[in-house]
């Protein structure tokens, strides 16, 4: 029985690269579709409410970015069939926040086809500082922040076990380490141990999900 897969995202959102990402760890085809971040009746239309990733298969949603990763994941052969450590998540709690606080600010200013309109990227910078507060004065912490963050690389290098996969095996911690380290891409000066670099570049090709470098600020 074939398939069609549509997945429905944004570039910069990082519950979408895990969606994403099954599908290229799995050679799975699926059409790959941009919403305009404005864009609230579509979604809402599909799911419920306003929030990506949302997959199309054979014409039904699904919304929930590891309900997507586990639904297809268990189609044919599971690859993710690894164990997870708890040192993974631990690492990606204590690095979320300055990396948000770093990504946020980029995200509104980079050039994403979600904010190909002005009212698509007004509307981003409207919700997410209401979030987070002014993006200038995120901005103005880039220093500390990057400093931060590159504790947190160096940390991050005795933990990888192999560029293919953090823990030796594929499995959800690859999912939400990448996912992570995909935002990170989008902010300049960070410092890759040769490790971590590694990883990034293997997992980018596996999960056929680019990384932001080409357009970090
Ligand atoms: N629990 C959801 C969270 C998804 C989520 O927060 N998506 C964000 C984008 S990163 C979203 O669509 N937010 C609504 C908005 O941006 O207006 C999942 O894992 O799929």
């Amino acid at each position: 029985m074939i398939m069609t897969h549509k997945l429905y995202v944004y570039d910069h959102c990082p519950f979408c690269v895990k969606a994403r990402m099954i599908f290229g760890l799995k050679n799975i085809p699926f059409e790959l579709a941009i919403f305009l971040n404005d864009d609230e009746e579509t979604p809402i239309r599909m799911v419920g409410k306003k929030l990506v990733p949302i997959l199309e298969e054979d014409g039904r949603f699904m919304g929930e970015s590891m309900d997507i990763v586990s639904h297809i994941d268990a189609l044919g052969t599971p690859v993710l069939t690894g164990a997870t450590r708890n040192e993974i998540t631990e690492w990606i709690k204590a690095a979320n926040g300055p990396c948000y606080k770093l990504f946020l600010p980029r995200a509104a200013s980079a050039p994403l086809p979600e904010f190909a309109t002005t009212s698509s990227r007004a509307y981003f910078i409207r919700k997410k500082e209401d979030g987070v507060g002014m993006f200038a004065t995120l901005f103005a912490q880039t220093p500390e922040l990057t400093a931060e963050l590159n504790t947190h690389l160096a940390g991050l290098a005795k933990l990888i076990q192999s560029p293919d996969a953090v823990n030796g095996a594929l499995s959800t911690d690859d999912i939400h380490l990448y996912a992570l380290l995909h935002s990170l891409s989008l902010i300049k000066g960070l410092e890759y141990p040769q490790t971590v670099e590694a990883y990034r570049q293997k997992m980018s090709i596996l999960s056929g999900v680019p990384l932001l470098d080409d357009i970090a600020a």
